[in-house]
């Protein structure tokens, strides 16, 4: 290992890494500026605390009301193989995902994220079909060198959709229960208790929240605690 900055990075992540532009905000999610992916996820940036950057969580359910899940692919720079939540990623810096009303920007930039990280077609996943659940500080280190400081847009939507994963993103796919106890009767109301538990944790400083699916249904429990 040398000292050049993509040294053993996989060629499709270090094209990410150097030509997507993250949206740089505040703790109050004010756009402040932009920097590359490469540069917000290095651990050594995110220490000096200039890095925090709007990313989001997308939570897909069919309709039997059971999450897809993914893990990351071997190649993924940060948290590779972990299991995770539907697709996570960044808007960019770019007119159609700088768009604040109603969190238009991050709606898009999940639309075009389903279709590049799982094949999932554009159509089947409308942008006015994703409820925003709201935001949070999400704080993590992935090894030595890289890391996480978002703002983080969580964002629930609940189709029946056509998957084609892309492994330059994903090893792995499946679905669980999102959670057996409260969704029983298969209606979109029993997916309520969810939101609302997702509400309470909407911060915009303070403690950090850690959110991470490892294995089918942590996140959920971790809620319910
Ligand atoms: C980063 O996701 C976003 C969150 C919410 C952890 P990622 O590392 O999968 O981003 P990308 O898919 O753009 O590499
Ligand atoms: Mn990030």
């Amino acid at each position: 290992m040398g000292d050049a900055p993509d040294t053993g990075m996989d060629a499709v992540q270090r094209r990410l890494m150097f030509e997507d532009e993250c949206i740089l905000v505040d703790e109050n999610d004010r756009a402040v500026g932009h920097a590359s992916k490469y540069s917000c996820h290095l651990w050594e940036n995110i220490l000096k605390g200039n890095s925090l950057h709007r990313a989001f969580s997308v939570f897909l359910f069919n309709s039997k009301y059971e999450l897809l899940l993914q893990q990351r692919s071997a190649t993924k720079v940060t948290f590779p193989l972990v299991w995770t939540n539907t697709c996570c990623s960044h808007p960019l810096y770019r007119e159609s995902e700088l768009i604040d009303e109603g969190a238009l920007g991050v709606r898009n930039a999940a639309q075009r994220k389903l279709l590049d990280e799982l094949g999932i077609p554009a159509e089947d996943v409308p942008v006015d079909q994703f409820t925003p659940l709201g935001r949070m500080l999400y704080k993590a280190p992935s090894d030595g060198k890289w890391g996480e400081h978002e703002l983080d847009y969580l964002l629930f939507i609940v189709r029946d959709v056509n998957v084609n994963p892309n492994p330059d993103e994903v090893a792995d796919k499946k679905v669980c229960d999102a959670n057996p106890q409260l969704i029983v009767s298969g209606e979109l109301r029993a997916l309520q208790p969810i939101f609302q538990i997702y509400g309470r944790r909407q911060v915009f400083s303070g403690p950090v929240v850690t959110l991470k699916v490892f294995e089918d249904n942590v996140l959920i429990r971790e809620f319910l605690e």
